[in-house]
């Protein structure tokens, strides 16, 4: 079912953003960098911050770093997502990675290199097959990720050691997801609806940093943290009994979708 590259794809890396003015900076420009050193079919790559009503400067600091800023005052990690999936133009190849510069855009060969071959539909980076930097995952993530594992596994049958951020997919393959997870179950929704659509998920090890400066809105908050492991299992459940619509019914339901 995967698609094999024999032309050069186009590529956007989507960045959700909330107030991260400490570090986007620095990661536009490594992912302008690593972007420039990929030895693979892929150019151009444009870079999209969706800034998700930052009361700081992470626009402005974007901006001048060289990315296109799109900005959505609808709140949510899976809304700033998919705003920035669907900002035009259309690509070949949707890159996600986080705004807090815990990612490492270096390491982005590593995830395009099995989708362009053909060998997935989905490339997750690892933080728990690779490695990561002491407090950069806190304990209580890492249990969860690997609840979160387990329930995947049980109901839809599908092995990832890890839910993390930093993931390549088509961009026309993630469309036909249907996405409707607006907040924090979106990694772990786009894991169960590839698996229900019979996409082949493929994992690569990462290494993951501290986050390099800026305040946590998950894993350090523990009221975050638990409406995040709630909209975590409401997504596995609700991929499960939500049919997969076609790209075009995602448009419109992405313009009458509710706040997250
Ligand atoms: N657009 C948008 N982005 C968000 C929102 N909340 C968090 N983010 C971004 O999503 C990414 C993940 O959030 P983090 O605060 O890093 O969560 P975390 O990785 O669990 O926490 P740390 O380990 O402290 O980094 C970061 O790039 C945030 O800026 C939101 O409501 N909207
Ligand atoms: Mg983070």
């Amino acid at each position: 079912m995967s698609t094999v590259s024999t032309q050069p794809v186009t590529a956007a890396v989507v960045i959700p953003c909330l107030n991260e003015e400490a570090s986007i900076a620095d990661l536009v420009r490594e992912v302008r960098d690593a972007a420039a050193g990929i030895d693979l079919l892929v150019d151009p790559v444009t870079i999209r911050v969706v800034d998700n009503g930052s009361t700081d400067q992470t626009a402005i600091r974007a901006a001048e770093a060289g990315a296109e800023v799109i900005l959505e005052s609808r709140r949510g990690y899976g809304r700033a997502c998919l705003t920035g999936v669907l900002a035009g133009p259309d690509v070949d190849v949707i890159i996600l990675m986080d705004g807090d510069r815990s990612d490492q855009p270096a390491e982005l060969p590593l995830l395009l290199a099995p989708l362009l071959a053909g060998e997935a539909d989905l490339v997750i980076g690892s933080r728990l097959l690779g490695s990561y930097a002491p407090g950069s995952l806190l304990p209580q993530q890492i249990f969860g990720n690997r609840v979160a594992a387990v329930l995947l596994r049980i109901v839809y049958g599908v092995r990832v050691t890890d839910i993390g951020p930093f993931r390549v997919m088509r961009h026309e393959r993630l469309l036909a997801l249907g996405m409707r997870e607006m907040t924090y179950g979106w990694s772990i929704e786009m894991i169960a609806r590839a698996a229900k659509g019979g996409l082949t998920i493929r994992e690569v090890p990462v290494s993951y940093r501290k986050r390099a400066g800026g305040v946590s809105k998950v894993s350090g908050n523990l009221r975050a943290s638990l409406k995040a492991g709630y909209r975590i299992l409401l997504a596995i459940v609700r991929a499960r009994r939500d049919s997969l619509p076609l790209p075009d019914d995602l448009r419109e339901w992405q313009h009458g979708a509710p706040d997250a």
